[in-house]
């Protein structure tokens, strides 16, 4: 099925904490470490090829970018969270950008966390999910990049990220932007948690 939205607009791109706009629409936030494919899924989610800038260099998106859909709701695409290849002055200053967002009170409705099926969890990841708990808001882990590993090794990947990150099997989705695997299925979800009535 085709995305079932019409308007999509980059509303504001921001690049510290002073500019963040006022809340007003629900907002789905995706993130996740460098090159993960982030802005990949945002696309795919969207059913747009190029509304949000993919790149195969790490650290690529250097801003908080606020998609507006529909009038309806915000999707934000933000930088490689602190793991980018970028310098330490640079990657601390997204933090910052990235966490007073996150912990701001705002209609944030669902976090979505991605990660590289392909890697073995490491510190990094762990401290990830941690931070992301500690949110206390609605999150869904995303695997993406299925299509890298053979079929017959995705159960066994999905368990493992699955007991490291002690999450439910019900909010791991496994995803691929480049061949369009489970986008569909993660798109219901997302529009679950965004249009929901209340506005919390
Ligand atoms: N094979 C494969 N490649 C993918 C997939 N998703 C994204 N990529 C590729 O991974 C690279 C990074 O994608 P991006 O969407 O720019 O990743 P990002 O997480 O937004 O990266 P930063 O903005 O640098 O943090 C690009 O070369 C994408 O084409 C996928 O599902 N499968
Ligand atoms: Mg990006």
């Amino acid at each position: 099925m085709k995305a079932p939205f019409k308007e999509i607009s980059l509303q504001k791109s921001i690049f510290a904490p002073e500019e963040l706009p006022v809340p007003s629409l629900p907002e789905v936030a995706f993130l996740g470490r460098s090159n993960v494919g982030k802005s990949s899924l945002i696309n795919a989610f969207l059913g747009r090829k190029k509304i949000a800038r993919v790149s195969s260099t790490p650290g690529f998106t250097k801003a908080l970018n606020f998609f507006r859909v529909d009038h309806r709701f915000l999707v934000v695409d933000l930088p490689g969270y602190g793991f980018a290849k970028v310098p330490p002055k640079l990657r601390r200053k997204w933090r910052h950008l990235i966490e007073t967002y996150l912990s701001s009170p705002r209609p944030i409705k669902l976090l979505v966390l991605i990660f590289d099926i392909r890697r073995e969890p490491d510190e990094l990841d762990l401290a990830l999910i941690e931070y992301v708990k500690a949110l206390k808001r609605n999150f869904l882990v995303v695997l993406n990049k299925i299509d890298c590993l053979k079929k017959a090794h995705w159960p066994k990947a999905q368990k493992r990220w699955q007991e490291v990150l002690g999450v439910e099997e019900e909010a791991i989705f496994l995803t691929s932007c480049k061949k369009g695997f489970g986008i569909e299925g993660l798109r219901r979800k997302i529009l679950s948690f965004v249009l929901a009535k209340d506005m919390t």
